[in-house]
């Protein structure tokens, strides 16, 4: 069987089997905290230093191979050391979203190696639209909660796991009192690949939606039903469809990442050490 086989067979297995490549690999018998950078973020991970290893993800079981030569994930090792304290972190730059159209299985299956591999927190970082118009471009912002619009769950059987504290009270409380600026917010999650039209985005204001993306609530879902704690965190990259009277482009995600890298590359550095 082939590793990507394994990957849709047994996702569990094919998890616990690149967790154990990883330990291998590494050197680091157990990580302890997970970061999946989205895009925008990438360069935020320059302020975690050096990493200790890194290679791409498809080198490791149930991770595919690029489509495009050159556009790999990568997946990093680092040793954060804070206060006397010195923590494990394994970041996946990229992910593989629900539009790509490969299912739920490479979508989630970062975070569920990330477990396997001994992360008891995984933090999920993303850009998204504002809809909440107290939001500014290039602002970071904490998921509370989320409404999922794909009606696509990474589980399947009867495996009825609670929702209520998803995103992490916890977590949230800890990396509020490092940056008491940040603002919380409920995000909604659009398969994609088009962005939605500003009737979409009236909709979802009046459900109670703050952000809206294509990412993070498949992995939030897996990495909780796992056991392991969630911290997300969207980057307002764009005003949502209308409201603005502007058209959405890409270049204004890019640009709003690079301005925004600093501040949340220290806020992940000064908080990851005090959340396990
Ligand atoms: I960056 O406005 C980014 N990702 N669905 N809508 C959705 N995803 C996004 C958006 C947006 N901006």
């Amino acid at each position: 069987m082939t590793s990507t086989e394994l990957l849709y067979k047994d996702p569990m297995a094919a998890a616990a089997q690149a967790a154990s490549e990883i330990a291998s690999r590494t050197g680091v018998a157990s990580h302890d905290v997970a970061l999946v950078m989205g895009s925008g973020w990438v360069t935020a991970c320059d302020a975690l230093g050096t990493p200790a290893y890194e290679c791409d993800a498809h080198e490791f079981t149930g991770f595919e191979a690029p489509a495009v030569e050159g556009h790999s994930g990568k997946v990093r090792s680092y040793v954060i050391e804070h206060e006397g304290k010195s923590i494990r972190a394994l970041v996946f730059l990229g992910r593989t979203h629900l539009y790509e159209g490969k299912g739920m299985e490479p979508v989630v299956h970062g975070v569920r190696t990330a477990v396997k591999a001994g992360c008891k927190v995984v933090v999920l970082t993303n850009a998204c639209g504002g809809i909440n118009a107290g939001y500014k471009v290039g602002e970071p912002v904490l998921i509370r909660d989320h409404i999922s619009m794909t009606a696509q769950s990474p589980l399947s059987g009867a495996t009825f796991v609670d929702l209520t504290d998803l995103y992490s009270k916890r977590i949230r409380q800890i990396v509020k009192s490092e940056d008491s600026s940040l603002q919380e917010g409920v995000y909604v999650h659009w398969r994609g690949p088009t962005y939605e039209t500003p009737a979409e985005i009236l909709m979802m204001r009046t459900m109670g939606a703050d952000l809206v993306g294509m990412s993070t609530v498949p992995e939030a879902i897996a990495a909780h039903a796992m056991g392991a704690e969630v911290l997300g965190i969207s980057l307002v990259s764009n005003a949502a469809a209308g409201m603005t009277g502007e058209k959405l482009n890409h270049e204004e995600v890019i640009a709003a990442g690079k301005a925004a890298a600093s501040r949340m590359g220290e806020l992940l550095k000064n908080t990851i050490p005090k959340l396990v």
